[in-house]
């Protein structure tokens, strides 16, 4: 397969058209991106990019990622689809905070201008947006019900405050999530992380923990990587909490998943900013080397290169426990390789069975002694040189000894149970979703603080709680901002009308983006965040784009939020998307991903203006498939334009050979009444279309392009063919390239007598009959529904086929 541009052929002379403005404008005209409210079932497409942070203009990696939606709702159209192709901005956060600050800015001032002049660009690039639908998450008009959700979720229960240690930013100056805190460091700033015991709103996300793991599996339009990153996310693990007990004879909870190895416990362990250690029985004259240690190892957990699982170090509290299945009394360690903020934050160690333990017992000379054996083989603890930490048979184990594996697993936590010391416990790794945000620039908690009637929400007849704008002092403080304005802070209890505060936090703007999808629907509402009938009509999303990079925060987010808002009777969908595609990011040309904070940043607008629009949108889907990484490079350019001109040109020439003869351009042929010449060419034409079907589906847009330009090197110069065969080809490649090269196919398409619009005709289909005798058509059938063909070779394995 031809795999570049040609670049021999040097008889193309002239330049290509830029008819960009004119169809622009004409689309404006026939409203042809206005989707219905309420969409024919059967023909509903709902397709969306994921929204847009405004913190700039638009630069080569949108240009990317939008055209590609585009391209989608655009063959949609063509396949005869009610489509949904909306847009909005992710308007709240940081950024625009920052760049208040430093340019003594409004955030909303800057963020509309930035607003207004990516809008402008992605009109410039005939994005097929439906701009009547437009979101902005900043505006009232939108956090009005982002407000609404919190209360919907306070009054479900999911909303509560916590005291915690949580992840701190020393340089942004707030709190941060989890998944902005990954790897110890913040996600804007790159600081170190510290720990602040603060008291917060947390949603229950992990309510909803089973759930959202295990409905992954009927997400099979989602890529397996990005599934397989929320399982581990999500984490579950099965165990058991065991109460062992200390000497005063207080409970001592513990996690583990391998209840089986509880007789081969040597020492226990807890977490050096576990809350429970200063309220340990340490003897008087360990306590200070004890709180020395703690304090050190958290200081350690905290620099930006710990690796938590590298050079264990413990410190013995002088504390004993009672292991509840054997009476032995165990040393308790304070480690910091336990985490303080999973299961109990406090272990049993077992070195014989679990590595880390085992290496911290070898470091410290701590008696090793296996309790699990595979086979006859019998482990011996002197010459161990790692844990062994599969399943076997239960030795050394006293009344438990002989039970296999999961028996083992079952028994011990009976026992536990029917003795009150203990519980099957399930564990997640996912932690509550923490909320608050002492920061200016996101929408209001709209909760009230009323001395004598404790937390109460706003009223939903006083939303949205509006920002105030007035002389705000931006600069992060450690807290809110809104704390130091007391018209926005003094407030009357809306339950018992005395004095009270408003909550001084705003909310993470990942609040914004769970449910920005829902507003699309029906993004001018007054009276609710969508109506329900339009949002079961619309939903579920059918595909939806964006980077893997969400895999752990926002995908999860709104996927609890979808189901939090079915079980409140809002929607009658369980999952929000059922297909995504993770599109790879653009790089410059020294492989460094385009961002504005490098400095890096290509402006698609020079591009364009140089070379018009649709050449530009043939480079970038031409350089790679559209889940790799593009490096970008203008060298492109030259080769988009030589085959768009030479295309171009046989459109004209087609036109002119044509004449006044009527163009049908679906006629379909039968290949025995064909000459050998037109019948070759015909067979290409829908081999051509198959593969555009096939390479389509996988956003795989450059081998689509490369298979159009397969088939233009065969049907060019197009004398040699039939007139009627000549001018279906035409019509074929512009319909095929109209996804991609919008601008250019309807001036093609109208060029060849037709109109009003390419996007208003009809999709090729392929001509079985015409496929060369080796290729097999098969029927796609996605749950039921027919959902298209593909073309296949004849001795392609079932393997393959599927
Ligand atoms: C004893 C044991 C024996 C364990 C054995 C494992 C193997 P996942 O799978 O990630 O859930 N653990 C429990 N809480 C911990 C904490 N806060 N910080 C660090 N480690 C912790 O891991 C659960 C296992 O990790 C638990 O099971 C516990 O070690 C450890 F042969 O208990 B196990
Ligand atoms: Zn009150």
């Amino acid at each position: 397969m031809q795999d570049s541009f040609d670049t021999t052929t040097t008889t193309h002379r002239g330049k290509l058209p830029d008819p960009a403005p004119k169809w622009q404008q004409r689309w404006e005209e026939m409203k042809l991106f206005r989707a219905p409210d309420k969409p024919d079932p059967d023909k509903k497409y709902f397709v969306m990019p994921m929204f847009a942070y405004p913190s700039g203009n638009i630069h080569m990696g949108h240009f990317r990622n939008y055209t590609m939606t585009d391209a989608i709702a655009r063959k949609r159209m063509m396949e005869g689809h009610q489509v949904l192709h909306p847009f909005g901005w992710d308007a709240f956060g940081l950024p625009a905070e920052q760049a208040a600050i430093n340019r003594g800015m409004h955030p909303e001032e800057w963020t509309l201008k930035n607003v207004a002049q990516s809008r402008a660009t992605l009109q410039r690039i005939g994005i097929s947006f439906d701009w009547s639908r437009e979101v902005n998450s900043c505006m009232p008009d939108y956090y009005k019900w982002t407000q609404w959700m919190f209360v919907q979720l306070y009054k479900h229960g999911l909303a509560y405050r916590k005291a915690s240690n949580v992840n701190w930013c020393p340089t942004c100056n707030t709190v941060l999530a989890n998944e902005q805190a990954a790897g110890g460091v913040c996600w804007r700033c790159e600081s170190a992380v510290e720990t602040k015991n603060l008291t917060q709103w947390y949603f229950k996300i992990t309510e909803y923990a089973d759930r959202l793991q295990d409905d992954l599996d009927e997400l099979t339009g989602w890529p397996d990587n990005l599934r397989a990153l929320q399982r581990n996310w999500i984490g579950r693990s099965y165990g058991a909490e065991i109460d062992f007990t200390l000497e005063n004879g207080s409970k001592f909870p513990i996690f583990t998943t391998r209840p089986d190895t509880i007789f081969g416990v040597t020492f226990m362990c807890i977490a050096p900013d576990s809350p429970l250690l200063p309220e340990l029985p340490v003897p008087d004259d360990r306590r200070a080397a004890v709180e020395a240690f703690a304090k050190e190892a958290r200081a350690r957990q905290q620099q930006e290169d710990h690796v938590p699982s590298e050079d264990k170090s413990g410190f013995d509290t002088g504390v004993r426990v009672t292991n509840p299945l054997t009476d032995e009394l165990i040393p308790l360690w304070v480690a910091d390789y336990v985490l303080s903020g999973y299961g109990t934050g406090c272990i049993m160690a077992v070195p014989a069975h679990d590595q880390r333990d085992f290496e911290f017992a070898r470091k410290y000379s701590l008696p090793i002694r296996p309790v699990i054996q595979e086979g006859d083989e019998e482990l011996d603890p002197n010459t161990m040189t790692e844990a062994k930490s599969s399943w076997g048979t239960m030795v050394n184990s006293g009344q438990f000894n002989g039970l296999e594996g999961q028996a083992g697993f079952d028994a011990v936590i009976d026992y536990v149970c029917r003795e009150g010391i203990g519980r099957a416990q399930k564990q997640y790794h996912l932690t509550d979703w923490l909320i608050s945000r002492q920061r200016y620039w996101g929408a209001p908690i709209p909760m009230i603080e009323c001395e004598q009637c404790g937390y109460v929400p706003v009223p939903e007849k006083d939303l949205p709680v509006l920002l105030p704008k007035g002389d705000i002092d931006f600069l992060p403080k450690g807290r809110s901002p809104l704390a130091d304005v007391p018209e926005f802070m003094n407030v009357k209890c809306p339950k018992c009308d005395g004095d009270a505060q408003r909550d001084p936090d705003t909310m993470d703007t990942f609040m914004c983006s769970s449910w920005y999808f829902l507003r699309y629907v029906d993004p001018k509402n007054k009276k609710a965040p969508f109506d329900k009938e339009k949002a079961a009509a619309w939903l579920p999303i059918d595909y939806y784009m964006g980077g893997i990079t969400h895999a752990t925060g926002h995908l999860i987010y709104f996927r609890f939020f979808t189901k939090f808002l079915k079980d409140i009777g809002w929607l009658t969908v369980n999952e929000p998307a059922t297909r995504m595609f993770n599109h790879g990011m653009v790089l410059d040309s020294q492989g460094f991903v385009m961002s504005k904070s490098r400095g890096n940043v290509i402006s698609p607008i020079d591009m364009m203006e140089q070379h018009g629009v649709d050449p530009v949108r043939v480079a970038m889907f031409f350089a790679t498939p559209g889940d790799r990484e593009v490096l970008w490079s203008e060298a492109g350019m030259v080769g988009a334009e030589r085959f768009l001109l030479k295309l171009d040109q046989f459109v004209r020439s087609t036109k002119e050979s044509l004449g006044k003869e009527k163009l049908d351009p679906d006629a379909q042929f039968s290949v025995d009444d064909l000459n050998t010449t037109d019948r070759t060419v015909y067979r290409k034409l829908h081999q051509t279309i198959a593969k555009v079907d096939r390479d389509f589906d996988n956003m795989q847009l450059n081998t689509h392009i490369a298979a159009v330009m397969e088939l233009l090197n065969e049907a060019a110069p197009g004398d040699q063919l039939g007139v009627p065969l000549r001018g279906v080809c035409a019509a074929t490649m512009v319909k095929l390239m109209a996804p991609l090269t919008p601008h250019l196919a309807e001036e093609w398409w109208e060029h060849l007598g037709f109109g009003p619009s390419v996007f208003k005709s009809t999709w090729p289909q392929v001509n079985e009959s015409a496929l060369p005798s080796d290729t097999q058509t098969i029927a796609v059938q996605v749950n039921g529904k027919l959902r298209g063909q593909v073309a296949l070779p004849a001795d392609a394995s079932e393997d393959d086929i599927v």
